[in-house]
């Protein structure tokens, strides 16, 4: 049988399961990647199964998402994640070395290994031939302790890239192509490999920003071969060793094939709010803007920024914008920094941020009211950037720079500008000094965990009842994010601390002067009555963050129904003991309403042995079927209580 990449990586870690679309399957993960959002829980998590040393070949927990350090809160967590990844036998990256997800690929991520990380974009790996998996942080502390990773076995869509990219055409254009004809609905249980001849034409930082932002189509990952691109790049980055070729066989039989011909792409870009929001530059050029920001862990590469330099080398950017740009990492700071090029972009206006998420994440930089925002970035939710309403365009940093120059939305092949080609280097700057490397069993024991007292330990998750008497706390629409559910800018520094982080959960669907979603649901929590939230299509997109089903939990919420739920965070809702419902007949939809008091009876029966259960109003005016979407681990684990109960079962036999 002629097999795609995806199923030769799977099978070769496979550990349970047979390999047949739509069936659960267990795989055996070689490395992890934590980052301190996500990461402290996972690690409180990681000490609470007592697991000790980790046993993958290699993890990492990376400091780059909560730099601001506005109160101790971030600092604590930073020293917390240090000391306990010393303890571990985990390597710490520290604040500043970069974005996780860059880094990772530059120094550590391996063709043909698997990684599984607490955070939606760990699929930036599948730019080296990796496969490369986002989870919650409870998910990745499992496999730190050598506990497989349980996925649907995917389908998978073949992505043929033919021709080759013109002049100031960009990687982003080609995964906003792809957004555009997958949208970011319905493509749960997929994985997108790329294939064909335009694959070859591509360079790794340039794979890397189509596998990175493949997270917004929903699918499980996506993958690149590896091949004499992947070569350069590993040898450029003293890492030859860690090459191997590894193609699709020919003729392989993809389950779909979608086909981007790159030499037809034109400039694109992901208007508000939604990443699928596509539009070519050629309708919105114009368009006055207020800011260009450049980098997120999407097009902030070495090769990236040396294009951005070298267009604006000896210019101006126009005095109406504000710039910031953000390197992926401490190599591609340096190298900027050693080749002058650094100079040329604060000589033209830039302003220069650490290496880190930064605005991405809404940390600082949010827009003006009514100011159009212009960002190389991944994810343009509505109010991600600390602005309501706020209008983020997300297109290429080839289509950044021309609009910076102009102060409007420009498309980089009208400015009149020879497109700056950047080779990529032979060799790249090397220097993991802020990297700490594993200690010895002797040294690690020694190390005295700093947990600062902003860092609260999760409550665990409480039982099934048998019968679940519930209120409907919050009635929303399609594709509501997991930043709606669990907003993170300012609030970011509360991630380690549940009860104070629950206050702001769906606090976008908060009314001035009413008691918000979190007063509700805890009011109703002191009765012991459940919160039930009700979605439409795509529940649960975006980010990995656990917290948007932790906090949730802690509030007193029992079940999700919705049309349908996204997988990393149903997942999550499962992992701590939140019972994911579908709807059997999407037009149930409309009949339940916020505040609406339900019954549902004999949930632990049904979650044991059934696929369906019955959602009754308790005034009797209603009466549907959901659906119970779950593997048998999924219903051992909702029973048990949670993941973390689970593991602790299964570990103590
Ligand atoms: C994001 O891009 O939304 C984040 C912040 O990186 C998240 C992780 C988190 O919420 O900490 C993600 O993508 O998983
Ligand atoms: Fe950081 Fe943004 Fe990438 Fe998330 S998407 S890891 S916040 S840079």
């Amino acid at each position: 049988m002629k097999r795609t990449l995806t199923y030769k990586i799977l099978k070769s870690h496979l550990v349970g399961g047979v390999l047949a679309p739509g069936k659960e399957i267990a795989i055996r993960i070689d490395q992890t990647l934590t980052q301190d959002a996500t990461g402290t829980t996972a690690f409180l998590l990681y000490e609470s199964m007592g697991a000790g040393a980790v046993k993958t070949d290699l993890s990492v927990s990376y400091i780059d998402h909560s730099m601001s350090q506005f109160g101790p809160e971030n600092h604590n967590d930073h020293l917390y994640l240090q000391t306990v990844s010393g303890k571990c036998g985990v390597c710490h990256s520290s604040p500043g070395n970069g974005i996780c997800h860059q880094v990772h690929l530059e120094r550590f991520g391996k063709p043909g290994a698997t990684l599984l990380g607490s955070d939606s974009h760990t699929p930036t790996g599948g730019g080296i031939g990796m496969l490369a998996i986002g989870a919650g942080g409870l998910d990745v502390a499992v496999a730190m302790a050598a506990g497989p990773f349980y996925l649907t076995c995917p389908e998978v869509v073949g992505i043929k890239l033919t021709g080759k990219l013109n002049d100031w055409m960009a990687a982003k254009d080609v995964i906003l192509k792809l957004l555009s004809i997958l949208t970011t609905k319905g493509n749960v249980g997929w994985i997108a490999e790329y294939f064909g001849d335009g694959t070859g034409t591509l360079t790794v930082p340039q794979r890397a920003t189509i596998t990175n932002m493949g997270a917004e189509l929903g699918v499980t990952t996506s993958i690149f071969p590896s091949d004499k691109e992947t070569k350069k790049f590993l040898k450029a980055q003293g890492r030859a060793d860690d090459y191997k070729p590894l193609t699709a066989d020919d003729g392989a039989e993809y389950d779909r094939v979608i086909e981007i011909n790159l030499s037809e792409l034109e400039p694109l870009a992901a208007c508000p709010s939604s990443p699928d929001n596509i539009k070519p530059i050629s309708e919105l050029a114009g368009e006055k803007i207020s800011q260009v920001l450049i980098g997120s862990c999407t097009n902030s590469s070495y090769t990236d920024l040396m294009m951005v330099a070298k267009t604006l080398k000896g210019k101006k950017i126009d005095k109406m914008v504000e710039f910031g740009i953000a390197p992926g990492s401490k190599q591609v700071l340096t190298m900027l920094a050693k080749n002058g090029a650094l100079a040329e972009l604060i000589s033209a206006g830039a302003r220069i941020l650490e290496s880190g998420c930064g605005p991405c994440i809404g940390q600082g930089f949010s827009p003006a009211d009514g100011a159009i925002s212009l960002r190389t970035f991944n994810r343009n939710f509505a109010g991600r950037t600390g602005t309501k309403g706020d209008l983020v365009y997300l297109v290429s940093p080839e289509t950044a720079v021309a609009s910076v120059l102009t102060g409007k939305i420009t498309d980089p092949r009208t400015i009149g500008i020879d497109y700056p080609k950047v080779e990529m280097p032979k060799k790249f700057l090397i220097d993991d000094s802020m990297v700490e490397k594993p200690l010895s069993t002797g040294d690690a024991e020694k190390v005295e965990v700093l947990r600062g007292p902003t860092i609260v330990v999760p409550e665990a998750a409480p039982k099934l009842k048998e019968n679940l008497f519930g209120k409907v706390t919050l009635k929303c629409g399609d594709k509501i994010t997991t930043d709606h559910i669990m907003p993170a800018g300012v609030f970011l520094k509360l991630r380690s601390n549940v009860p104070q982080y629950a206050k702001v959960v769906f606090n976008c669907f908060d009314e001035e002067g009413e008691p918000t979603f979190a007063d509700r649901a805890l009011e109703l929590k002191k009765k012991d009555i459940a919160s039930v939230i009700v979605a439409s299509e795509s529940y649960g997109q975006g980010s990995s963050r656990e917290h948007a089903a932790l906090c949730p939990m802690y509030l007193g919420v029992r079940a999700v129904i919705a049309k349908s739920i996204e997988r990393i965070h149903k997942a999550n809702l499962i992992n701590f003991c939140i019972v994911p419902i579908e709807f059997a007949d999407p037009a149930d939809y409309d009949k339940i309403n916020q505040d609406d008091e339900i019954v549902i009876d004999n949930l632990i029966e049904a979650v044991k042995n059934s696929d369906q259960i019955t959602i009754e109003d308790k005034a009797g005016s209603f009466k549907f079927i959901g659906k119970l979407n779950l593997s048998s681990r999924d219903r051992e684990i909702l029973l048990a209580g949670g993941k973390l109960s689970y593991t602790l079962k299964q570990s103590n036999g």
